[in-house]
């Protein structure tokens, strides 16, 4: 087994080679073309993550927009279908909201059987302030009819499936919001931190969906058009659904809301500890359906449970940060950590990984396993 040294990382920084700018130095590059980072979830020291810190997750290559030949255009199901310029957005009334992003294929690194698609281990999270105008806002201006059902965001960016089933040709990344989601509290945002968005981020406009997985969070925002049936688009029906029962038999759904979920950041999976001392476990968790409540941790494998104590900066879509004061045991040896997460609306994390989510929606209890040595 191999073993760190108490306040060694888990991985060494890793520097984005594909570019000459240090934008991705020190996070974990899980590939290039097109570009997959995440962060190196040891490193989690603060509520809102730095944007250089922030993964990023991307199908196809980046698409570079100039912002002044950038149009949004917004159709369908509306009474007054309307195209907007970077002037006419920013003149919209905006508003802020710290929002947690993860990506529904997180952890997947943890999963056995290994499947297939990007191996992320804990750091396809991160938490930022986001910027721009409301939905509802741009939707109201088009009057959508009374036969809208779904509003369906599509990027700019483009590129061809690789693995089947595909569809023929190049297609663009898209996915649809029910219409009570659109008008509750989506943001089409173009500052993250306080900036405008860089590119890798979704520059000029995303939709920020608070509470959800990744994958509804549309970047390089070109066309909103409003729809009367529910959109089945390869990235709504093929990738990212899963598998729902009703009376038994499964049915393929869209991926929605991001379930309650608690991640540990230190120690790290490999990281040793000092035995017969106190070591300060912490981490962070997140839930859709409401603010983390209380976070329980275990160092015997799971039989006994002890409350860590909560961070006291919290949001509605924000993740919680946690820590714990852990008496490691005095012998050395091999001590196995978990911890599992409550919301205020009572959920808590399964014991057992579902095997109809595929490789999303990792929110199970997992074990880690860490040295305690000298
Ligand atoms: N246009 C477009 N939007 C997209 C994607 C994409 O590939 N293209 N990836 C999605 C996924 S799967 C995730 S997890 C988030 C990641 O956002 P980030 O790269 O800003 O962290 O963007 C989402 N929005
Ligand atoms: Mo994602």
């Amino acid at each position: 087994m191999i073993t760190k040294k108490p306040g060694e990382l888990d991985h060494p920084p890793v520097a984005f080679d594909g570019s000459s700018t240090p934008a991705h130095r020190g996070m974990i590059v899980r590939q290039t073309e097109p570009l997959n980072v995440e962060m190196p979830f040891d490193a989690l020291d603060r509520f809102v993550t730095r944007t250089e810190d922030f993964f990023i997750r991307c199908h196809f290559p980046i698409p570079e927009i100039p912002r002044d030949r950038w149009r949004l255009r917004i159709g369908g199901e509306v009474a007054q279908p309307f195209e907007l310029n970077w002037e006419e957005l920013r003149k919209m009334p905006d508003s802020s909201i710290t929002a947690t992003i993860e990506c529904a294929g997180n952890g997947r690194e943890f999963l056995s059987p290994k499947v297939s698609g990007a191996q992320w281990e804990r750091g396809a999270v991160g938490n930022a302030v986001w910027t721009g105008v409301l939905l509802k806002h741009v939707l109201e201006r088009a009057a959508m009819k009374p036969s809208a059902t779904e509003i369906i965001l599509t990027g700019t960016d483009q590129g061809e499936i690789e693995d089947a089933p595909r569809p023929g040709g190049k297609i663009h990344y898209a996915r649809s919001l029910p219409v009570a989601k659109a008008r509750d509290d989506v943001l089409l945002a173009w500052q993250m931190n306080g900036t405008d968005l860089t590119s890798a981020h979704g520059f000029p406009l995303r939709a920020i969906v608070p509470g959800w997985y990744g994958m509804a969070s549309v970047k390089w925002l070109s066309d909103i058009v409003v729809t009367d049936r529910p959109f089945v688009g390869y990235y709504q029906s093929v990738d990212y659904a899963y598998w729902q029962r009703t009376m038994g038999e499964p049915s393929l759904v869209p991926i929605t809301e991001m379930q309650v979920k608690a991640q540990i950041a230190r120690p790290g999976p490999l990281e040793r500890v000092p035995r017969g001392q106190s070591y300060r476990m912490r981490g962070a968790a997140w839930s859709c359906a409401a603010e983390i409540v209380k976070i329980e941790v275990s160092t015997d494998g799971g039989v006994r449970w002890t409350e860590a104590r909560l961070g006291d900066e919290h949001d509605r879509y924000s993740w919680r940060m946690w820590e714990y004061a852990w008496l490691t045991p005095t012998n050395s040896g091999k001590a196995t950590i978990m911890v599992r997460a409550f919301d205020a609306k009572g959920h808590t994390q399964p014991k057992e990984r579902d095997p109809d989510r595929g490789g999303y929606i990792i929110n199970e209890v997992l074990r880690m396993d860490v040295e305690v040595g000298d």
